[in-house]
């Protein structure tokens, strides 16, 4: 069996799922008659103490709906240089919805500086463009898979408040911080005006994931989804498997976070690799090889691959590996010892 430790997003449905997909209740969603869809966002909606929710088919086009709800056309948007919104979604904010995205160091924590947020903030100006909303991430990707401190995301709120900004969280993997802090969803996301977070990662959904907010904001969501061409219909065949993920799969995501302690501390072991500060927090693994060992990230994945183990390349040197529900004890050993046999000189 190849062993995917490329992303969590290649888990697939679990045999529960699948079973609660075939059974699933459907209805036309776009009418807001889908049983299944509704149960799952009034859940997300009353998980997060947010007024509403919206089941949207991608993390992608949940942070796009809600920059395009928060945001006008020239409008700025504050957010880290890493984030998964700048870096990996095709730039759908500044070619859809003419968002222009302000870029700030992320620390390696996955934090902005106060101070560089504050010094961002535009002036009202004619000249200026306004600045609107600021974007944070939990567990932040590219940082690491870090856990963004609570009282962080305290201070953010405090300057946002006193410019009046809207405040999104990219909550791709919120559950894997939840589990982490041993926090609640709700008191992770109270400073956010918007949240998303995924179903299709470590808790297993083949698709979608869950836009919340105020009641006025998800009535402006579903429109600009709509817009998007994400309306759906009989949709609750998906919404089903995203309950199943939600209700009975955030738990066990701990095991991923053991997993990865376990393989950082393996490969650690091995002569040429440098696990990165702050690596893992939750389940991903990143990971370099020293720049004197001669030979390259594609050559030692290619190696990997012919043991049947796929990895994701980070940077010229380094490797991201995600644990995930598809990934069990023995998964990890085999990659430990197979790193071991691609490092030998
Ligand atoms: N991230 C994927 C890739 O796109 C890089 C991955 O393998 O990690 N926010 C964050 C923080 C994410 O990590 C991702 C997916 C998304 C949003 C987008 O989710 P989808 O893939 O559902 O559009």
């Amino acid at each position: 069996m190849v062993i995917d430790l490329r992303s969590d997003t290649v888990t697939k449905p679990t045999p529960a799922m699948r079973e609660a997909m075939a059974k699933a209740e459907v209805g036309d969603d776009v009418y807001e008659e889908d049983p299944t869809v509704n149960k799952l966002e009034d859940y997300a909606a009353d998980l997060l103490k947010k007024e509403a929710a919206l089941f949207v088919p991608s993390g992608t086009m949940g942070n796009l709906i809600a920059i395009l709800t928060h945001c006008q056309r020239g409008d700025e948007m504050i957010m880290g240089n890493l984030a998964h919104t700048f870096l990996y979604e095709a730039g759908g904010m500044a070619a859809l919805g003419g968002v222009i995205p302000h870029t700030l160091q992320n620390e390696s924590d996955g934090t902005i500086r106060l101070e560089a947020i504050q010094a961002a903030i535009r002036e009202k100006d004619v000249h200026f463009p306004r600045t609107r909303m600021i974007t944070l991430e939990n567990t932040h990707n590219r940082c690491g898979g870090v856990v963004l401190p609570e009282e962080y995301t305290h201070q953010v709120a405090k300057i946002a408040q006193k410019h009046d900004l809207k405040m999104h969280l990219d909550g791709a993997r919120l559950f894997n911080a939840v589990v982490k802090t041993k926090s609640t969803a709700a008191a992770l996301t109270a400073d956010f005006d918007s949240v998303s977070f995924c179903l299709s990662k470590g808790l297993c959904a083949p698709v979608g994931s869950i836009l919340c907010g105020s009641r006025a904001f998800i009535t402006k969501a579903r429109r600009i989804r709509k817009q998007v061409g994400g309306g759906m219909r009989q949709v609750g065949v998906l919404a089903a498997a995203g309950w199943v993920g939600l209700t009975t799969l955030v738990d066990r995501l701990e095991d991923d976070h053991r997993r990865a302690k376990i393989l950082a501390e393996g490969l650690s072991q091995i002569p040429g690799i440098k696990i990165r500060p702050n690596s893992p927090q939750t389940n991903m693994v990143f990971m370099d090889i020293d720049p004197s060992i001669k030979k390259s990230t594609s050559e030692i994945s290619q190696q990997l691959k012919m043991d049947e183990i796929l990895v994701g390349e980070a940077g010229l040197y380094g490797f991201r590996l995600v644990t995930h529900h598809d990934i069990d004890d023995n998964a990890i050993q085999k990659t430990i010892a197979a790193f071991s046999k691609v490092m030998r000189p």
